[in-house]
C-alpha cells in the first residue's frame, strides 16, 4: 500500500472496542479517549491519550480511533507516543501545567510555557522519526477562557503556539495545519495529538472568514496560527482535515446568544470551505455528508438544539460525536470539526 490509503476516523464507545489481539487493531494508528476510560480497562495497543471532555451521550467514554494502512510502527520520543504507516504518523503529548520548568519571576506565563515545551517535544519527535508535515493538530487546554491581565489564556495559549511555529523552516503564516483548540477543565494537563506526513500537505482558507492568523490584535497580541482545512497528498481519496470551525463571519462572532443560529452559521462555514476545496483541488467531491463530525458544545442544555440543526443539514447517516468543552472565544456555543474522503473526480 502506498499514500494515505486506509486513512480515516472511527467513533466508538470504549466499551466496544475489541480485545487488544484481535487484528481489528493491526491498522489503527492512535486513539483519543474522551471522558473516563473504564477504570479497569488494560492499556490499549496502540498510543491512546485520554481528553477531560464528556461526551454528551449515555457511555462514559467516546473514542476517536484513527486508521492508516500498514504495516505500523509504534515508539516512544522524549514525551511524545507514536504509532505511524510509511506514510503518517499519529501522535501524542500529555503536559501537566505545573511540570513545566520555571525560569523565575518575570517572562512568559506556566501556559505558554508548557506550550512552548509541548510543541518542542512534537517537533524533535518529528524532526527524529521524518515525518517533517504537520498536517492536523488537537489542542486541550485547560480553562481556556479564564481572564489573565489584560486577556484570557487562549491569548498565552496562541502566543506559545506562533511562536514555536514560525521558528521552523517547515511553516509560514499560509502553511500551518489544520487545528482545533479547545478547553478543558481547570487543571487539566495540556494534551495535544496531532497528524503528520512525509510529504506536504495543501491547506484551504474560507472566503467567509479572515484567515485566523490575520486576526486583528483585539483577538489578542499574537493571532491563533492555523488553517481552516488541510488536505492530505492527492492519492485515495485526498482526505481532507477540517478545522475547528464556527460562528464567525469575517472575523467577528455572529449569533452571539443563538445556539441554534450559530450552528446553521457554522455548518454555512463548512459547506463553503467543501466548496473551495472542490474549486481548488481538482474538483475532488467532497459532500457534508460523506465527512464524520466532532461537535464540541459549551452548555449541555444546547445539546438537543445544535443536534436538530445538525439532522436537519446532513441527515441521520453521518458519523456525529457531542463532546462537551469549552469554546476558545466566551460567545461562542458551539464549535464543529471534521474529516472525510471525497470521491474520485469525474471524467
Ligand atoms: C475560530 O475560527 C474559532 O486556535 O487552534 C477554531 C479552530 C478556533 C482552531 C485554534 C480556534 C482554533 O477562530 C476557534
Amino acid at each position: 500500500m502506498t499514500g494515505c490509503a486506509g486513512f480515516g476516523v472511527e467513533y466508538r464507545s470504549s466499551e466496544h472496542l475489541p480485545s487488544n489481539t484481535d487484528s481489528w487493531w493491526d491498522n489503527v494508528l492512535g486513539v483519543a479517549q474522551f471522558g473516563r476510560p473504564a477504570a479497569d480497562s488494560v492499556s490499549l495497543p496502540v498510543p491512546a491519550v485520554t481528553v477531560a471532555l464528556p461526551p454528551l451521550a449515555e457511555q462514559p467514554c467516546t473514542c476517536e480511533i484513527w486508521r492508516a494502512a500498514g504495516p505500523l510502527q509504534s515508539g516512544q520520543i522524549g514525551a511524545v507516543r507514536y504509532r505511524a504507516s510509511s506514510q503518517l504518523l499519529f501522535g501524542c503529548i500529555v503536559v501537566p501545567e505545573s511540570d513545566s520548568s520555571s525560569n523565575g519571576r518575570a517572562g512568559p506565563s506556566a501556559l505558554e510555557r508548557t506550550t512552548s515545551q509541548a510543541y518542542a517535544e512534537i517537533f524533535r519527535a518529528l524532526d527524529a522519526l521524518g515525518y517533517p508535515q504537520l498536517v492536523r493538530i488537537w489542542n486541550y487546554v485547560s480553562a481556556i477562557n479564564q481572564a489573565v491581565g489584560e486577556g484570557e489564556r487562549y491569548w498565552q495559549f496562541n502566543s506559545a503556539r506562533q511562536e514555536c511555529f514560525l521558528q521552523r523552516a517547515e511553516y509560514s503564516w499560509n502553511n500551518v495545519p489544520a487545528a482545533s483548540a479547545l478547553g478543558s477543565a481547570a487543571g487539566s494537563p495540556l494534551v495535544i495529538y496531532f497528524i503528520a506526513s512525509t510529504s506536504a500537505m495543501r491547506t484551504i482558507e474560507n472566503p467567509r472568514q479572515v484567515s485566523a492568523y490575520r486576526y486583528p490584535a483585539k483577538f489578542g497580541p499574537r493571532s491563533p496560527l492555523f488553517s481552516r482545512a488541510a488536505q492530505l497528498p492527492e492519492t485515495a481519496g485526498a482526505p481532507l482535515l477540517i478545522s475547528g470551525t464556527a460562528s464567525i463571519v469575517g472575523c467577528e462572532t455572529v449569533h452571539p446568544d443563538n445556539v441554534a443560529a450559530q450552528t446553521r452559521e457554522t455548518l454555512t462555514n463548512i459547506d463553503t470551505l467543501l466548496a473551495t476545496a472542490r474549486s481548488e483541488n481538482g474538483g475532488h467531491a467532497y459532500s457534508v455528508e460523506q465527512l464524520s463530525y466532532k461537535v464540541y458544545v459549551r452548555r449541555p442544555t444546547d445539546l438537543q438544539a445544535i443536534s436538530q440543526e445538525l439532522g436537519n443539514f446532513l441527515g441521520t447517516q453521518t458519523p456525529v460525536i457531542f463532546l462537551r468543552a469549552d469554546i476558545c472565544r466566551r460567545e461562542l456555543l458551539v464549535e464543529i470539526e471534521a474529516v472525510g474522503a471525497a470521491r474520485p473526480p469525474a471524467h
